[in-house]
């Protein structure tokens, strides 16, 4: 009995912690994010309400079956019971997976808009450093013979090149809000990883890969960036922020920016 009590008290205690919402998730910032969410939410109640039914009959089953000194019964299986609880999860697991399948394409597979405004997002070891076109819309010619960080030079810039004259280089990803984003993600040395909790995003860069990560952000904020791959001795140090403001401000940060490298050069 006291057995049976335990098992009850456990699994109502489980599904509390998750219910109460204590530790969660922060806040998403997108469309794509929210729709994470509420098939987590789904998937969570789905296999919580699974998991309390089935630990509240095997409670009762240790009372009703407990040893009495009685004979043991044999108990006939049923076929059509086997059945019908086979067909439920199969049903169960593929309806999830399909239905999450939507969301995962929608992250992976969406065609980025036209005019997405193009960030270049480097990971080595251990920083990220971010590069936008500037107004000409192009990135300059890089290679790893102009690789040079203490210079401020993480992608190797080449200065012969005039469109990397304007290219802006940056440690934080600044993002406009409600505008479509293209990431390319790359790496210098291993494989690293792209993580913005609220963005519910998580992407790999691995080196010679350009791996394109398109999404939109509709709340102004600053959220972390954690390389989610572990990638060397300093990988809990490799952080920078994802920077999402309103398009005035983004405007007037760009500006700054650009009067900044003309004063250089
Ligand atoms: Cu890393």
């Amino acid at each position: 009995m006291l057995l049976a009590i335990l098992v009850w008290l456990l699994s109502f205690g489980i599904v509390g912690l998750f219910a109460i919402k204590r530790w969660w998730f922060p806040d998403p910032i997108n469309a794509l994010a929210r729709d994470f969410d509420s098939h987590f939410a789904l998937t969570a109640i789905l296999t919580g309400g699974i998991f309390l039914i089935a630990h509240l009959i095997l409670g009762y089953c240790i009372v009703r079956f407990r040893d009495r000194g009685e004979q043991v019964k044999q108990f006939d299986p049923s076929t059509k019971m086997e059945l019908g609880w086979t067909i439920a999860g199969t049903v169960l697991f593929v309806g999830l997976a399909v239905a999450s399948a939507r969301i995962w394409a929608g992250v992976h597979m969406t065609v980025p808009s036209q005019n997405a405004l193009r960030i270049e997002v480097l990971g080595k070891q251990f920083a990220w450093s971010a590069r936008y076109t500037g107004p000409d819309g192009k990135l300059g010619r890089t290679s790893v013979k102009f690789i040079n960080d203490a210079n401020g030079n993480p992608f190797g810039i080449d200065d012969a090149d005039p469109a990397g004259k304007d290219d802006i280089v940056t440690s934080t990803v600044r993002v406009p809000v409600n505008t479509p984003v293209l990431l390319t993600l790359r790496s210098r040395d291993v494989i690293h990883n792209f993580f913005v909790r609220e963005l519910r995003i998580k992407q790999d860069a691995v080196p010679g890969m350009e791996i394109p990560l398109p999404f939109i952000a509709d709340k102004p904020g600053t959220y972390e960036v954690a390389c989610s791959e572990l990638c060397g001795l300093g990988h809990h140090q490799m952080r920078s922020t994802l920077v999402v403001m309103t398009q005035e401000d983004y405007d007037q940060w760009q500006k700054q920016m650009l009067e900044q490298l003309r004063q250089q050069q």
